[in-house]
């Protein structure tokens, strides 16, 4: 990309924006809720539609001179619709936590229970953790697995628990869980205690999108929340999809503006746009299924060194390993030796870690940024085979340069494609 006028203003600013750039071109990203944008959504990302506010909704806002920022939200919403296959889309959060906070209160009153995935077990900090500010207005209950080697969540205790504190929300969703949810049993939990079901899908929208994974409105899901930036491989920010109830998407519209939020930051809704126009494409539906093929190839070298992977392996986008169990190294030595030798990932706890969430047992690492770049299953498993060298030898300085070399010669055989298809 081009930053002339930074470098001309802003030495400061440049010299960043340059090293970054330098750093993702060089280095193999791992982390799985991060990708590449094309160039098109880059640019409709920084453009004027930054300059302008936009509050209220297509047809209804506060402020004149809307015609474009109407023309680029009603491309938006009608996009995702039929990507996620709903009927409602809420194109305007911010980012992922605002649209799942708003959400919350589009649909609860203080005091009202959620039943979410433990954070330890996979969830997400805004499904209840307690250092989140969202625990003081509403009360919290949590599933977790039943078995951790399988990954197979324990249905039948998340009925009972259910049934005695009644939620008005159950939501299914995760950040560090490598397997498909039985989303049938949700909307059969759901149903039996009277909550609203909500899939939190923000890493594998993607996989939905690419019919890679199975759509939880497919099973009934009443509402889902959602990053842009992950598997999407849209531009950073949320969004909030409603199946079929438009008493819900009005809720929800009238919580995200006004009740939340203020002006939609409209040059990210056209970079939505430009990236949901971009998972239409016939081409996408292969991305994503080669997201999947190319995690269960890292999966598969892990398991060939014996290092233990929480739930067993993969079937989405994403690997959770044991390395201090299997290795001795911890997440978080591991989180900077890989990275100093060009892999990017981070450390994660697993679940219930003896270790503390800022030195956890474990590393996450996926597949969604790599397969951007055209890496295939073999590349893929190099990279995993690199990764367990590099841990089993992280004193030896020749060879951590050594691998080192060798990433950057894959990154340069693979550069970070401009263009889409
Ligand atoms: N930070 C995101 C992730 O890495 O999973 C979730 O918010």
């Amino acid at each position: 990309m081009n930053y002339d006028s930074v470098k001309k203003q802003d030495p400061e600013v440049f010299a960043a924006l340059e090293g970054e750039e330098k750093r993702e071109a060089e280095g193999v990203e791992l982390i799985p809720s991060e990708n590449y944008v094309s160039r098109a959504v880059r640019e409709a990302n920084g453009s004027c539609l930054t300059n302008k506010y936009a509050e209220g909704y297509p047809g209804k806002r506060y402020y004149g001179g809307q015609e474009f920022t109407d023309a680029v939200e009603v491309l938006a919403i009608e996009r995702a619709k039929k990507l996620f296959n709903c009927a409602y889309a809420n194109v305007q959060p911010h980012a992922g936590a605002p649209a799942n906070i708003a959400t919350y209160f589009a649909l609860m009153e203080p005091g009202d229970t959620l039943m979410g995935m433990d954070l330890s077990h996979g969830g997400h900090l805004t499904h209840g953790h307690p250092v989140t500010y969202i625990t003081k207005i509403f009360n919290f209950i949590r599933y977790k697995m039943k078995d951790i080697e399988t990954g197979e969540i324990d249905y039948d205790e998340m009925l009972k628990v259910a049934k005695a504190n009644k939620p008005k929300v159950i939501m299914a969703g995760f950040s560090a869980y490598p397997r498909e949810l039985n989303y049938a049993k949700f909307v059969e939990i759901g149903r039996e205690v009277g909550a609203i079901v909500i899939a939190d899908i923000a890493h594998i929208a993607g996989l939905i999108a690419g019919k890679a994974a199975k759509n939880p409105f497919d099973f009934g899901f009443d509402i889902m929340l959602t990053t842009t930036h992950k598997t999407l491989r849209g531009p950073r920010g949320g969004m909030i999809l409603t199946r079929e109830s438009e008493e819900l998407a009005k809720k929800i519209d009238k919580m995200v503006f006004p009740g939340f939020q203020g002006g939609p930051i409209m040059n990210n809704i056209a970079g939505k746009a430009v990236a949901f126009g971009e998972a239409q494409h016939p081409n996408f539906k292969v991305y994503a299924a080669q997201i999947i093929k190319n995690a269960k190839a890292m999966a598969e070298v892990f398991k060939a060194h014996n290092i233990r992977l929480i739930t067993g392996g993969t079937d989405n986008h994403l690997v959770l390993a044991d390395v201090y169990g299997s290795l001795g190294i911890s997440g978080k030595d591991a989180e900077t030796l890989l990275d100093r030798v060009g892999m990017t990932l981070n450390k994660n706890m697993i679940a219930d870690d003896p270790r503390k969430p800022m030195d956890p047992s474990g590393i996450r690492f996926g597949s969604p940024a790599i397969t951007t770049r055209g890496f295939m299953e073999k590349e893929s498993a190099r990279v995993a085979e690199l990764m367990v060298d590099a841990m089993k030898n992280k004193s030896d300085e020749k060879k951590l340069a050594g691998i080192r070399e060798e990433i950057r010669t894959l990154c340069k055989r693979f550069p970070i494609p401009e263009s889409f298809v």
